[in-house]
């Protein structure tokens, strides 16, 4: 415990710089704050989408020792202000703080409780991120549940049976995520389980109506961002799995997970889409994943978690005969279970057959009903916690897409 207080955010100003005459509107955001007595001060360039720190007296853009800017000089494009600590100042910072105390539209408190060093970062990292996008200093509220993973478990059994992720960003900046293909990793992990041995990723992302390859990896060691994988993720995989860490704009984006020696060595393999930022105002929206139901341990599970307090509304999708692939490929009638995973157990939170007879199928959002009936679907409400979505075929095989949706 740091002593750190909501009082202790003590001033946030908004400096807007007009040249009389021209379009050159610079706004700079200077966010100061207490930590015990030591007085720290974030300066941040909303046009250029750039922070400026104060180190040792000399100002850098973005990080130290990138570009120096010598105190006492404007920047380029506009200007940084030290901040004042003076009688002028509290009281704006007093006046700033009234305003973040009162209720905003939606019944909820501005504020960030910040009690250690950790949580006063992401305060912060959360006011420069929505500075940067709105241009104006909101504190965010921290009690919106997000999805940060979701993964799809799948057989990869080459050409048109290999497993295919699609997943879409939304939001106004960029999103640093880690696409995983866990296969020999994930056979260390399931002893003796029939695992892809060596996967490939192929990254596809929807350009102007048709989808072009952005990135592709085989072995995560060899990315070039490997080391900015999160230990924990890095632990997970073989040599031979395939992980990539990118910065991807809003989008509509399509994973390919394959075998990397031909088609001659299939096997699971588990494709996952990580989001390792929250500072970003960007989200992770839906995954789906394209795959063989074969039954048993070769069942299509998608997977995902949800950080944060609240409840997040999402909607788990299993088609089989409304996806757009020859008829006779397509699983007749598929199934849908969902789980929470808590203390290493499982407990089934919904089950569902045919996504009419859910009871809350009429509040599904029409982009993601089902075209067929025998198709699986549920709208769900779900706290944080890790779960999983198990889907399965009634009375054979055949290919089905499982989705995970953010909704709300
Ligand atoms: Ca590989
Ligand atoms: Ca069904």
């Amino acid at each position: 415990m740091c002593g750190i207080e909501l009082a202790d955010f003590l001033m946030a100003n908004d400096h807007v710089n007009k040249k009389p005459g021209t379009e050159n509107t610079i706004t700079l955001h200077t966010i100061g704050f207490q930590l015990g007595k030591a007085w720290r001060t974030i300066y941040v360039d909303a046009i250029n989408n750039k922070r400026v720190y104060k180190i040792d007296g000399i100002y850098y853009y973005d990080e130290a020792g990138s570009e120096p800017v010598p105190a006492g000089t404007k920047l380029k494009n506009g200007g940084y202000e030290e901040d004042v600590k003076g009688t002028a100042t509290n009281a704006r910072a007093v006046k700033f703080l009234k305003r973040l105390a009162s209720l905003n539209a939606d019944g909820n408190r501005n504020f960030y409780a910040a009690e250690t060093a950790d949580d006063l970062l992401k305060a912060f990292n959360n006011i420069i991120a929505e500075a940067m996008n709105a241009r104006t200093v909101i504190v965010n509220s921290p009690t919106t549940a997000r999805l940060i993973n979701i993964s799809s478990r799948a057989p990869v059994r080459g050409g048109t049976n290999n497993a295919i992720a699609g997943f879409i960003i939304r939001g106004t900046g960029t999103k640093k995520v880690v696409i995983r293909a866990d296969g020999a990793g994930l056979g260390n992990r399931w002893n003796g389980a029939k695992v892809l041995a060596d996967s490939k990723i192929v990254l596809y992302q929807m350009i102007n109506g048709s989808y072009q390859v952005i990135a592709t990896n085989d072995n995560w060691q060899s990315d070039s961002r490997a080391n900015e994988m999160p230990d924990e993720m890095q632990q997970l995989l073989a040599s031979s799995d395939a992980g990539l860490v990118m910065n991807l704009a809003p989008g509509t984006y399509t994973a390919i997970v394959q075998p990397a020696t031909g088609n001659t060595t299939t096997g699971i393999a588990l494709v996952s889409v990580n989001d390792v930022d929250d500072t970003s105002t960007s989200k992770l929206i839906n995954i789906s994943t394209l795959a063989p139901i074969e039954g048993g341990q070769s069942n299509v599970i998608a997977g995902f978690i949800i950080t944060g307090t609240g409840t997040k509304q999402v909607v788990v999708t299993a088609q089989g005969k409304s996806v757009k692939l020859p008829p006779e490929r397509l699983c007749q009638d598929t199934t849908m279970n969902v789980y929470k995973m808590a203390n290493g157990k499982s407990t089934e939170v919904a089950n569902n057959d045919d996504w009419q007879e859910g009871a809350q199928a009429a509040r599904i959002p029409t982009h993601l009903k089902p075209s067929e009936p025998s198709d699986a679907a549920l709208l769900l409400n779900l706290g944080a916690g890790a779960y999983s979505a198990i889907m399965g075929c009634i009375g054979g095989t055949g290919i089905g897409s499982i989705g995970v949706n953010a909704v709300d």
